[in-house]
């Protein structure tokens, strides 16, 4: 059996999220994902993500192709994760390109083009706009 693992914040949920998560799901027989804690999201982006992390990891969990969620605390942890989870694979989007790759000896990384024209991001400056 295949294990797939992803991470993310999945923050305002959109298209490119489900994209990724579909196409992740569609490489292997179970996918992980780890969700960023709020903390972990400051110390990267500087601000609290919109929805805190219980309720990123509840709309996570509730996808029919997603089979496993957990709380992802630290970047450095990831290694550590893959283990745990028993994962083959780590699939991340374009935008982390080469990031993982230190990952390699516990796993395959894979990394996914981005869907284009849209980010939590973006959604935030156009609501901000209105
Ligand atoms: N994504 C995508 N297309 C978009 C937007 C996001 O494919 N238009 C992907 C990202 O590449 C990532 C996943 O969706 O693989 C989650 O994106 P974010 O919520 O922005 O995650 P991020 O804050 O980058 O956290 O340990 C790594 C981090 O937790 C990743």
């Amino acid at each position: 059996m295949k294990r797939i693992i992803t991470f993310g914040t999945f923050d305002i949920f959109h298209i490119g999220h489900i994209n990724i998560l579909e196409r992740a799901a569609s490489l292997g027989d179970y996918l992980i994902v780890g969700v960023s804690s709020d903390a972990l999201n400051f110390e990267k982006k500087n601000r609290f993500p919109i929805y805190n992390e219980n309720d990123r990891k509840k709309i996570i969990s509730s996808l029919s192709f997603v089979d496993e969620v957990f709380i992802e605390e630290s970047l450095e942890l990831k290694k550590e994760y893959i283990i745990k989870y028993h994962a083959n694979t780590l699939v991340m989007g374009d935008d982390w390109f080469g990031r993982f790759d230190w990952v390699k000896p516990a796993c395959d990384v894979i990394y996914l083009p981005r869907t284009p024209s849209i980010s939590t991001t973006e959604i935030i400056e156009i609501v901000r706009s209105i």
